[in-house]
């Protein structure tokens, strides 16, 4: 991936903006279905109101000089339960599409943002191969429809963290062998992306975009740097070495054998792999992780408060831990710019290949004030210490070809409801209250629209 200029821009959803959930044929999506263990945060049922309001909310990010925004489509408006075209679902993306060019702004879209057709879930979901089929379906007409107006792609967001993630968010599994085999499924469905993406889209480029993070050892005692070998693998390598190198990485196989697990390229995929490889990694960054040889007598949740490190734990392997070094910011993460800019050294050492930064960004309680805004100087420090590691690793060679912060617009985050918000933009509902979700602009959208001005 070339693009004549930096792309500046930002990221978002369809199911975590959109709403909208039973309009124009929309069939449920596992984030639809999902019980959540807090009743208390919004589900996505309005969402911010997005699908209503895209106009609105180009002309802001327009206004803010902003040259590429990173969408999802909805597979569950685009794909009928009978496996038919929903039209209306076409329509709707060809509108937002054409305001997006129409306002100077390059579409970058993924196809699949953790919002799996909920019928699919019941029949197996990822673990059953006929979701794949299901998937290079959808995909097809995707590229089909679009690809004479969308050049750049993105497969499936962060199979990484479906992997590790909590199951029910992502509609995955919670037995061990049926998640390695949605894993594996979830890799296989990439390369017929890209087939596809390449064989149908003139021009086109696509990329993975996982959620990378390098994994550091809380110590150097030979066992926590065996720990962070290994789950560095799990974590962030397994997925991009097979969509980079066609390859099952070394160190993730081991670990799975020790599981009882065997992971290999099956026969009939091996053509597939080989042949298929991305233009560009996209990559989420929010921040590092740390982990520990665990000791049998320590407890899972020993020493662990940091949100990162809850699910990370393998008994006998390694476990998370929060890292002593680093601040946290108000929801329990830790904040890491130079991870980011390790992490982008380690990715480009590996893979060189260009990365195009599909999310990063510092989830924050706002405070409206009675003038309507939104003193959010807490997220400029994060965007700005980010975005000096991003030069450190351009100057080091990386080739980063643009940047898209998490989000473009407030929206429901996937644990934590409307309270935790990322935008540039504020949508005026709480987790309880519609009100009226007006868009008002925070003082990071300024921030960011003079960094734009000044760096293009
Ligand atoms: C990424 C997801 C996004 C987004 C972000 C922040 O993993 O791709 O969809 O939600 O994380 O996470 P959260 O919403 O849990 O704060």
């Amino acid at each position: 991936m070339k693009p004549k200029q930096f792309l500046w821009g930002a990221s978002l959803s369809a199911h975590q903006t959109e709403g909208a959930v039973n309009e124009d044929g929309k069939i449920p999506s596992v984030q639809d279905t999902r019980i959540r263990n807090n009743p208390n945060i919004a589900d996505f049922s309005v969402a911010v109101d997005h699908y209503h309001r895209y106009k609105t909310d180009i002309k802001m990010l327009k206004d803010a000089n902003i040259t590429a925004l990173r969408i999802s489509i909805a597979w569950t408006r685009i794909i009928n339960r009978d496996g038919s075209i929903n039209q209306l679902g076409l329509t709707h993306y060809d509108h937002v599409i054409d305001e997006l060019i129409n306002a100077g702004i390059t579409p970058i879209v993924t196809t699949y943002h953790f919002d799996l057709p909920d019928y699919l879930q019941q029949s197996g979901g990822w673990k059953n191969r006929d979701t794949v089929t299901a998937y290079y379906a959808y995909v097809k007409v995707l590229f089909e429809h679009f690809g004479d107006r969308v050049k750049q792609w993105l497969t499936i967001n962060e199979p990484n963290i479906m992997l590790l993630a909590d199951q029910k968010i992502v509609g995955f599994h919670d037995d061990a062998v049926d998640r390695y085999q949605s894993f594996y499924n979830l890799m296989i469905a990439e390369k017929f992306a890209i087939k596809a993406c390449h064989q149908l889209v003139s021009n086109a480029e696509i990329g993975p975009v996982p959620n990378i993070s390098y994994v550091y050892p809380r110590s150097s005692k030979p066992e926590d740097i065996r720990a962070a070998m290994e789950f560095n693998s799990i974590r962030n390598w397994a997925y991009l070495d097979f969509s980079i190198k066609g390859r099952i990485n070394p160190i993730f196989k081991a670990h799975l054998h020790s599981l009882g697990i065997e992971m290999f390229i099956q026969p009939e995929d091996r053509e597939l792999v080989a042949n298929n490889v991305p233009d560009f990694i996209g990559l989420n960054y929010y921040t590092s992780a740390t982990v520990c040889f665990p000791d049998e007598n320590e407890a899972r949740s020993a020493g662990v408060s940091d949100q990162q490190s809850e699910d990370v734990y393998e008994p006998k392997h390694y476990k998370g831990i929060t890292n002593p070094y680093l601040r946290k910011n108000q929801f329990n993460w830790t904040i890491d710019p130079l991870g980011l800019q390790t992490t982008l050294e380690i990715t480009n050492d590996r893979y060189e290949t260009p990365i195009l930064i599909t999310e990063n960004g510092l989830g924050a309680y706002d405070e409206l004030t009675d003038s309507y805004e939104i003193h959010d100087q807490y997220r400029i420090d994060y965007l700005e210490q980010h975005l000096t590691a991003i030069d450190s690793a351009s100057e080091n060679g990386v080739q980063v070809v643009g940047y898209l912060p998490w989000s473009a617009i407030d929206l429901i985050s996937v644990h934590e409801g409307i309270k935790k918000r990322y935008g540039f933009i504020y949508v005026d509902r709480s987790d309880s209250q519609l009100k009226d979700l007006k868009r008002y602009p925070k003082d990071s959208y300024y921030w960011f629209k003079r960094i734009i001005g000044e760096r293009s």
